[in-house]
C-alpha cells in the first residue's frame, strides 16, 4: 500500500523531472513526498499563468515535460498559460485540485467545472479520482506529452486541492522512461516516400527548405545542414525552427513569413519548389500563405499525418521523424544534381547580401534612445555561443526573428507562440532546466510587465537568467494599427491606447533583488550584457529605446 502522493513523488523523479512550477495549495502531500523522496525543486511563483509558461520554458529548453500546477480557483489560470505550449506543440503536464463527487453542485466555494476549458489548449484532459489511477494516469499524461506531435496535458485530480493525493491504494510507481523527453518515438519513413521527395528536390532548379519546430523537437539541426550542403538548398525557417540552422550558415536566407527577414520572403517567393519539414505550414511561417503562394510546387515532411498537405498541395509527403528521414535522404540523395543549383544558389546569396546591406546601418546605429535593430546586432555580436535565446511576441517576435542571428549550432531560440509576457517567465524555466547554460530573454516593456512579480521569484530561486527589456514606453506594435483606425494620424489621446508611464526596470529589479542595469546608450549594452552574463545572480537590463522605431513588415 502506498499514497497517491508518494507514488506521484516517485514517478515525477523517475521521469527526470528536476523542477515544478505552481501556486499553492495543491497536492500538498505530494509535495512533502518529493521533499523526503526526491530532489525535485518546487518553484513557487506568483501566478499559475506564469508558472504553466516556466513549465513551457522548461520543456522547450530540455524536451522534458514541464510540470505545472494550480489549485481548483487557480486552474483556468493555468489553462490560460497552456496556450501558447498548446499552440508550440511543447510537452507541458498541468495538475489542478478539482471536485469532489461528494459536493459537487453544492455551491462549493470557489468551484466551477474546469475541465472543459483545459480541452482546447491539451492533447489530453483527464481526471483522477482515485489513488489506485495515480501509476497509469500519470504514465498516459507522459506519453501523450511527448509522443506524436508533442503537446500539453492535463490531470485534474479530486479534492479542491487535489486530497486524493492523501489516499493509499497498492499501487506501483511504475515509470517509462521513453515517455520523459521528446521525440518518444523515432518514426521511420518508408522507402518509397523518401525517394519520391528526393526525386522533386534533386529535379528542382530552385528549391528551398523551409523548417519548422518539429526539426527543433526532432533535434534533426545537423542533418538537416548536411542534406542543404549536400543538395546545395538555401534553408529558411519558421520562427519556431529558427535554431536549426546558423543564421550564419551560407544556405542559410532567414525566418521565412510574418515576423520575418525580407531575404527569406524573397528566396521562399522565387522558389520553384518549397520543402516543408516538421512545419504546420500556419498563417505565420507562410504570411497567411502568400510566401509561398499556395500552387507552388512543394513537398512536405510531418510526424503528424494530418499536418501533409493541409495548406499546399503535395507533390510527396513523408509520414515520419525529421532526423530519421533526413539521414535516410541524405543516404540516398544525389549529390551530382547540386551543381544546376549554382546559380540559385548565388542568387539566394545575393538577396541575404542585399538584406545586410539595407540594414547595416540601423543593426550599428549610435542613435540615443536606442534603435532596437542595433540591440539586435549586439546580441547577435555578444550572446555567448552554447547560450538559450528566448524571444516575446509582437515586436519583440519581430525583432529578433528578423535581425538578430544565431551563430553557432549550440545555441538555442525559442519564441512566444503569440502570447505577449511568455518569454519572462520561460526565460526562467528554461534556466532551472539548463543551469550551466546561459539564458538570454528579449521582451518589450509591455511583454515584461505582464509577470515582473517573477523578479521576486527568480531571485529567491537562484534562477539567474538575463532578460533584456526593449523599454520603449508603451507597446508601440500597436502604434501602425491606431495609425490606420485614425486615418493616418492619430490624435494626442489616442496614445492612451497603447503608451504607459516611463518606467526604470533595473531600480525595480534592484528593489527585488536582483542585478538591474540602465543602458541609455548603445554603446554600453555589451559590457552590460557582460556584466549581467557573469553577476550570479538574476539580471535585468533595462534599455531605453526608440518609441517610434517600427519593425518593417513582411515583403511578398
Ligand atoms: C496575451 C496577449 N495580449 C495581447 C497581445 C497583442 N499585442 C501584441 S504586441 C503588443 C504590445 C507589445 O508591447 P511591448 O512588449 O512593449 O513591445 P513593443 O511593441 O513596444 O516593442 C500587444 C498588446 C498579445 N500578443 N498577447
Ligand atoms: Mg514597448
Amino acid at each position: 500500500m502506498m499514497t497517491g502522493a508518494r507514488c506521484l513523488a516517485e514517478m515525477l523523479a523517475g521521469y527526470g523531472v528536476s523542477h515544478v512550477f505552481m501556486v499553492p495549495a495543491v497536492l500538498r502531500r505530494s509535495f512533502a513526498e518529493m521533499e523526503r523522496r526526491t530532489q525535485i525543486a518546487r518553484i513557487h511563483c506568483h501566478g499559475e499563468k506564469a508558472a504553466a509558461y516556466m513549465a513551457d520554458g522548461y520543456a522547450r529548453a530540455s524536451g522534458k515535460p514541464g510540470v505545472c500546477m494550480a489549485q481548483v480557483v487557480g486552474a483556468l489560470n493555468l489553462a490560460a498559460g497552456l496556450r501558447d505550449a498548446y499552440l508550440a506543440h511543447s510537452p507541458v503536464i498541468a495538475f489542478t485540485g478539482g471536485r469532489d463527487p461528494k459536493t459537487k453542485f453544492r455551491k462549493v466555494y470557489q468551484e466551477i467545472d474546469d475541465v472543459p476549458a483545459f480541452e482546447p489548449v491539451t492533447k489530453w484532459n483527464a481526471t483522477v479520482d482515485a489513488a489506485e489511477r495515480f501509476p497509469d494516469m500519470v504514465r498516459q499524461a507522459f506519453r501523450v506529452a511527448t509522443s506524436g506531435a508533442p503537446g500539453p496535458v492535463h490531470l485534474q485530480f479530486r479534492g479542491n486541492e487535489g486530497q486524493v493525493d492523501q489516499e493509499e491504494a497498492e499501487i506501483e510507481p511504475l515509470v517509462e522512461a521513453q515517455f520523459g523527453r521528446v521525440p518518444a518515438f523515432r518514426v521511420v519513413p518508408d522507402s518509397e516516400a523518401v525517394k519520391k521527395a528526393l526525386y522533386w528536390l534533386e529535379r528542382a532548379e530552385r528549391p528551398v527548405i523551409v523548417a519548422g519546430g518539429g526539426v527543433r523537437a526532432s533535434g534533426a539541426g545537423a542533418e538537416l545542414v548536411q542534406l542543404a550542403e549536400a543538395l546545395a538548398i538555401p534553408v529558411a525557417t519558421s520562427l519556431n525552427g529558427k535554431d536549426s540552422i546558423p543564421s550564419n550558415h551560407p544556405l542559410s536566407v532567414g525566418v521565412v513569413g510574418t515576423y520575418s527577414r525580407e531575404s527569406a520572403n524573397r528566396v521562399v517567393n522565387r522558389a520553384d519548389l518549397v520543402c516543408f519539414i516538421g512545419s504546420e505550414t500556419g498563417g505565420m511561417t507562410t504570411h497567411f500563405w502568400a510566401v509561398p503562394k499556395i500552387g507552388t510546387p512543394a513537398i512536405q515532411i510531418d510526424l503528424d499525418a494530418e499536418a501533409l498537405g493541409r495548406n499546399y498541395p503535395l507533390e510527396a509527403a513523408v509520414c515520419a521523424d525529421a532526423k530519421v528521414t533526413l539521414a535516410r535522404m541524405l543516404e540516398h540523395a544525389d549529390r551530382g544534381s547540386a551543381a544546376k543549383r549554382k546559380a540559385w544558389v548565388a542568387e539566394a546569396q545575393g538577396i541575404c547580401k542585399e538584406w545586410t546591406a539595407k540594414y547595416q546601418s540601423a543593426l550599428t546605429s549610435d542613435a540615443a534612445p536606442i534603435r532596437p535593430e542595433r540591440l539586435c546586432g549586439d546580441l547577435t555580436r555578444h550572446v555567448p555561443d552554447n547560450a538559450i535565446v528566448v524571444v516575446d511576441t509582437g515586436h519583440a517576435g519581430m525583432w529578433m526573428g528578423g535581425m538578430f542571428d544565431l551563430t553557432s549550432p549550440r545555441q538555442s531560440y525559442m519564441r512566444s507562440a503569440g502570447h505577449l509576457g511568455w518569454a519572462f517567465p520561460a526565460g526562467l524555466g528554461a534556466k532551472c532546466a539548463c543551469p550551466q547554460r546561459p539564458v538570454v530573454t528579449f521582451t518589450g516593456d509591455a511583454g515584461f510587465w505582464y509577470h515582473i512579480a517573477e523578479v521576486e521569484t527568480a531571485v529567491r530561486w537562484k534562477i539567474n537568467a538575463v532578460t533584456v527589456v526593449n523599454n520603449n514606453g508603451g507597446g508601440n506594435q500597436s502604434k501602425r494599427g491606431f495609425d490606420r483606425v485614425y486615418g493616418g494620424t492619430q490624435t494626442e489621446q489616442a496614445r492612451e491606447l497603447w503608451t504607459f508611464n516611463k518606467m526604470n526596470f533595473a531600480r525595480i529589479a534592484e528593489d527585488m533583488g536582483a542585478l538591474g542595469i540602465r543602458v541609455e546608450q548603445a554603446s554600453a549594452f555589451p559590457a552590460a550584457l557582460a556584466q549581467a552574463l557573469a553577476a550570479n545572480r538574476p539580471a535585468i537590463i533595462d534599455v531605453v529605446t526608440d518609441i517610434d522605431a517600427l519593425a518593417p513588415t513582411a515583403v511578398t
